[in-house]
């Protein structure tokens, strides 16, 4: 670990960092590396060009000192208890996910946490203001800090700001509820770039925009005017580091767990997957509903279905209702279909190292992706990578982002019950050349659309070049 923290010239800002502060039984605290899809694609970029990364480390009420680690400054914001549980789980997890996922669950409007809001992502911005070089660029993060854009340009005109929204931008007339919404526009008007998964949430933004501030259409289709600067607005989708997954996918330790994951099940005829935060956008409820319909016509005979639910959230209201809600379904259809031994389903409350989870996509003939709205959705691009063997089935919700590249997919309203039913028996019951057929379409668009593809797109457009 190095110790030099120079001006950085290109500055990623997340709410949380690529590490975490854990604290130990002792009261000693200690970094841990967490890594995820964004770190990995934006390492090398951030490691070649004196790069920061400003986040809050996931600790409440910690003091941690900036730092640099393997050529990459890491900077922690402080937050207290009370912004966590206004700014994090009020504001942007009881507030902004429900209302920007076409409030499947309803949205909580409270002053107090918008304020908490305002507040903290003024606090990004000072921090990033200090750490980013002259004329750096800043690439932000996400629903957590739409205000920043703005509040950095004010203190730091000089940058060049990028923002990327990781959930649907909502259709206006949801995204109108907000008492907000002329705030949080103006916040991401002050980057030079804005980004979405989907031509929608463009489309929803600049209407939006010319709405609500003196923002013009124009002089390009995807820009507006806003002052004297043009705001550009555009679709990158997002993806996976394919090429790491199939590799790993291929190796000999996960062929064989796949295996030895379908010995423990049984043995039996068909598996079925599901892996998702537990999170209400996800229809895992949707998907439980139409497997138990399927049990009950006799259509899912010696057929294992496994839910991998990672725990989310748990201190935000909505999440504990639906917990209790879906692990009362997995309660009633195995009490219903299960013989002692033999679970119809098995759920999994846990998060798995990634060479496991890489072992359950190997091992499942149909994997459920239901969502009722997602952004895009990495685990269907994740099963895909995982199946070089042409294997498997996707059934994919066409309200998540994913469906719009993944068109050899099921598709599926997650709002008709039926129509999944229909899907995953289609699925269970596909031939394998057709099957085969999917799946080489599929994995031909998710190889070659990589995570550092849209990195390097976005950037791109950003004005920022790699050399
Ligand atoms: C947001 C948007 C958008 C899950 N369980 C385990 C585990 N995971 C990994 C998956 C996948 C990731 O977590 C989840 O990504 P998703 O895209 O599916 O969903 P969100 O968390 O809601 O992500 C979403 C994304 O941002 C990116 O822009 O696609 O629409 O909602 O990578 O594999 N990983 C491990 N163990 C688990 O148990 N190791």
């Amino acid at each position: 670990m190095g110790t030099e923290l120079a001006g950085a010239e290109f500055v990623v800002v997340a709410n949380r960092l690529p590490v975490d502060l854990e604290k130990l039984p002792d009261g000693t605290e200690r970094w841990k590396a967490s890594p995820g899809g964004l770190v990995t694609a934006l390492e090398p970029m951030l490691r070649n060009r004196e790069g920061a990364w400003v986040g809050w480390p996931g600790l409440a009420d910690a003091d941690a000192e900036p730092f640099v680690d393997n050529g990459l400054q890491l900077h922690p914001v402080r937050l207290s208890a009370k912004e966590v549980e206004d700014y994090y789980e009020g504001f942007s997890n009881g507030t902004l996910w429900p209302l920007y996922h076409d409030v499947v669950a309803p949205p909580a409007f409270h002053r107090h946490w918008w304020q908490a809001y305002v507040k903290v992502n003024q606090r990004f911005a000072e921090v990033v203001a200090e750490v980013a070089a002259q004329d750096a660029v800043v690439w932000i993060q996400d629903y957590q800090l739409q205000l920043m854009p703005a509040m950095l340009r004010e203190l730091r005109p000089d940058l060049r700001i990028g923002f990327f929204l990781h959930i649907p931008f909502p259709p206006t007339e949801l995204f109108q509820q907000l008492p907000w919404r002329r705030e949080i526009v103006q916040g991401l008007l002050g980057a030079d770039l804005v980004g979405f998964h989907t031509p929608g949430g463009v489309r929803n933004f600049r209407w939006l925009a010319t709405r609500f501030t003196e923002a013009t259409p124009g002089p390009a289709r995807n820009e507006v005017s806003y002052g004297d600067r043009v705001v550009r607005l555009g679709a990158f989708p997002i993806s996976i580091d394919s090429g790491a997954l199939n590799a790993l996918s291929r190796t000999s330790e996960v062929q064989e767990r796949a295996k030895q994951i379908r010995a423990d099940l049984g043995d039996p005829d068909h598996v079925i997957l599901g892996v998702d935060r537990l999170d209400y956008t996800k229809g895992i409820n949707v998907r439980l509903r139409a497997f138990e319909e399927l049990l009950e016509e006799g259509l899912a005979d010696d057929t294992a279905f496994v839910q991998l639910a990672t725990p989310s959230r748990e201190r935000v209201e909505h999440y504990q209702k639906m917990r209790n809600d879906i692990e009362q379904s997995v309660g009633r259809i195995n009490g219903e279909y299960a013989r002692v031994g033999f679970p119809v389903l098995h759920y999994l409350h846990q998060s798995l190292p990634r060479e496991e989870l890489a072992a359950f996509f190997v091992a499942a003939d149909v994997m459920l992706v239901t969502p009722l709205r997602d952004g895009m959705n990495l685990v269907a691009k994740e099963y895909v990578a995982c199946r070089s063997d042409l294997g498997g089935v996707l059934v994919l919700s066409e309200f998540a982002g994913a469906a719009i590249e993944l068109k050899e997919a099921v598709l599926v309203n997650p709002h008709d019950t039926d129509g999944v039913k229909n899907a995953l028996h289609a699925a269970l019951t596909m031939s394998p050349t057709e099957g085969r057929r999917r799946m080489r379409a599929l994995r031909k668009q998710v190889l070659a659309n990589d995570v550092d593809k849209w990195a390097r797109s976005f950037l791109d457009a950003l004005g920022l070049h790699d050399d």
